[in-house]
């Protein structure tokens, strides 16, 4: 036991490990790391929530294992041929069987309450302050900006040859998703060809995008910096090239950033840049399924 709560001493330990922070980056960066174990992280309540679940059903697995592996380890010792010759004709234990059967419940609904109560939590926005669509395309990123005169950019990923010194190859984007700190932004994805996912470890945010539907979720970030993910749905030949870079700021930077933004968008649409969403998206972006 001492042993085994040294090593989840270790684990933790290497969880809360200091945030990474990649050379030539100024500000703060969620970011994967080499030989990383555990989760990202937490930058918000949602992951938060997702790590103290993770961390109980953890528990509970190591323990059911250890308890069984226990068991067996009796069984092989006492009651094997040589120690045990005339064996037992017993074929039933009627108060063995139903706490056999009783104790896996429990543990179940213990499992599954918190489970419910995180999954309701994800799924709709709480007082959303704006709202992001996200329109997962073969192989970039649309992020539109209704709240905000209704313009989009696009994200794609930055060729070997083109990275800079610092920027992190199939993590940086040419075009971030920007958003304000400390605000619930409200996320509706959808995909006018085939079925993407959204998913932001250190956000705790994971949404399928799914032709003709538009499905929510939500996110806030509490303190700024980049937050890096990638699509995690296998979506064609060029899947590893969909990575995503959320750059959270403050409000009046975002302020800035949307209406030079808007300002571009309007002026002719420079490259990754469209000032409209296409017609696909359009069509589902009003109706949320449910
Ligand atoms: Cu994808």
């Amino acid at each position: 036991m001492l042993l085994l709560r040294r090593l989840f001493a270790a684990l933790t330990l290497l969880m809360m490990a200091p945030l990474a922070m990649p050379d030539g980056f100024g500000a703060f960066a969620q970011v994967p790391k080499p030989w990383e174990v555990g989760m990202q992280p937490a930058a918000n309540l949602i992951k938060q929530k997702v790590i103290d679940l993770h961390d109980l059903v953890f528990w509970i697995i190591t323990l059911t294992t250890i308890f069984v592996a226990v068991l067996l380890v009796i069984v092989m010792v006492r009651f094997n041929a040589k120690a045990n010759p005339i064996p037992s004709k017993t074929s039933h234990h009627i108060g063995l069987e139903i706490a056999w059967t009783v104790i896996p419940v429990l543990l179940l609904v213990v499992i599954s309450i918190p489970s419910f109560r995180l999954i309701y939590f994800q799924d709709r926005t709480p007082n959303p302050d704006l709202t992001i669509k996200v329109i997962a395309h073969q192989w970039y990123w649309e992020y539109a900006y209704p709240d905000q005169g209704d313009f989009s950019i696009e994200s794609r990923y930055i060729h070997d040859e083109d990275l800079k010194p610092g920027q992190l190859r199939l993590l940086d984007v040419d075009n971030q998703m920007v958003v304000p700190v400390g605000k619930n932004i409200r996320i509706l994805t959808s995909s006018p060809e085939v079925i993407h996912s959204f998913f932001v470890p250190s956000l705790g945010v994971q949404r399928y995008a799914i032709p003709g539907r538009t499905i929510e979720t939500w996110f806030s970030v509490d303190k700024p910096g980049v937050y890096y993910g990638q699509c995690n749905q296998i979506c064609g030949a060029d899947h590893s090239k969909m990575p995503i870079a959320v750059h959270a700021v403050s409000e009046q930077e975002f302020k800035a950033w949307t209406e030079q933004t808007k300002k571009s968008a309007d002026a002719g649409a420079p490259a990754g840049v469209q000032p409209r969403l296409m017609a696909a998206t359009d069509a589902t972006a009003n109706q949320v399924q449910r």
